[in-house]
């Protein structure tokens, strides 16, 4: 049996720019800390080789400590690792992948077009390619693995499964299946694949170990994946992630005493408040409630004004008068953008007549 921990997209060194300049770094940090875990999770399972499915780094512009830890770590893995660059980190001359001092134990892939290493103690032989652009034309068609019957045929590749017209190494099962290969540990989609299975070739990928944003929600991680003899293949995902990103929502009606769910200390959170109501949500207050719950929140308003709001615009009253005018404008709005925007005028307009403090701009973050 031979054990593999399959990572991929580390996106190392992303701006996090939604946060504060301070939690950003701390996030950086973080990501970090995760190759440190790469080597503890390699050691504590055994794994007998590493394949690192690309996008390791989010840009050129990584901090040289950050490459340098990643050097450290890959001596530390100890075992065989395979590095198949993405579109974010790809391979060039005089990049950082010629640049960088790897140990012996690392093999980069430097070219488009798949090459192959041996590892014979293993019984096992790994065939990858690089991205050597931002966008690279499908290339898994062109793999044609020669049989090898005392061989475990594993390849390593950055690529989107499934969409044909892709322009990062569009992969379709038909040539996953054609490849023969026992696993295809991909990179390139960020939520986990699950482990999938096309003619006799199992493939995955991993999605990235740590969310960075609301579109990379939920528990991420890495996979052990197992291959007991050809065509005997388990994986087992292992969440790696320091914090998690999650989307919530409340009724406008359940703000009071509204609680982040337990363990909400390490997350981010981007909390909508809906329903129907007769002013703004106070989002300040509930920032107040709420920011000492969780790492980072970003508030959204997505409430609508109730109907008799309008009602009162026959009042004889300074609220009478400011929501006649605003009326006006409301019929004569030409797009549904016009009236939301004239609707939310209206309820700030009375919380501020109501003397309520004003809620915080849509869209702080
Ligand atoms: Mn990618």
């Amino acid at each position: 049996m031979i054990r593999i921990l399959h990572a991929a997209d580390l996106h190392l060194d992303s701006p996090f720019d939604a946060l504060s300049e301070e939690k950003a770094a701390q996030r950086r940090r973080e990501q970090r800390e995760l190759l440190r875990s790469l080597a503890s999770i390699r050691a504590e399972n055994g794994c007998d080789l590493v394949l690192l499915s690309g996008d390791l780094f989010d840009s050129d512009a990584a901090w040289a400590e950050t490459e340098e830890l990643l050097s450290l770590t890959l001596s530390e893995l100890a075992v065989p690792v395979f590095i198949a660059p993405g579109n974010h980190d790809y391979f060039r001359s005089r990049g950082r992948w010629t640049r960088l001092r790897l140990p012996e134990n690392a093999r980069v892939f430097s070219s488009p077009d798949f090459s192959c290493e041996v590892l014979n103690d293993m019984g096992v032989r790994v065939w990858g390619a690089a991205f050597t652009d931002t966008y690279c034309a499908g290339k898994l068609a062109e793999l044609r693995i020669p049989r090898a019957d005392d061989f475990i045929d594993l390849v390593c590749v950055h690529g989107e499964v499934g969409v044909p017209g892709s322009r990062y190494n569009p992969i379709s099962e038909r040539e996953l299946a054609g490849t023969k290969a026992d696993y295809v540990a991909l990179g390139h989609n960020h939520s986990f694949s699950g482990l999938r299975k096309a003619g006799g070739t199992y493939y995955a990928w991993p999605g990235c170990p740590e969310g960075r944003g609301f579109d990379e929600c939920g528990e991420k991680g890495v996979l052990l994946v197992d291959i007991d003899a050809p065509g005997k293949v388990r994986a087992r995902f292992l969440p790696t992630a320091a914090r998690r990103y999650e989307r919530l929502s409340v009724g406008a009606g359940e703000l009071d005493g509204f609680r982040l769910p337990a363990g909400s200390e390490r997350n981010i959170y981007e909390l909508t408040v809906t329903g129907e109501t007769d002013s703004a949500p106070d989002l300040a207050a509930l920032r107040r409630a709420l920011e000492g719950q969780c790492f980072a929140l970003r508030l959204r308003d997505a409430t609508r004004i109730r109907r008799d709001v309008w009602e009162r615009a026959g009042e004889d009253s300074l609220r009478g008068v400011f929501l006649r005018m605003l009326r006006e404008k409301y019929d004569s709005a030409r797009t549904d953008a016009e009236r939301e925007e004239i609707t939310r005028a209206a309820r700030w307009g009375l919380a501020a007549i109501d003397g309520r403090e004003e809620a915080e701009p849509l869209g702080n973050t």
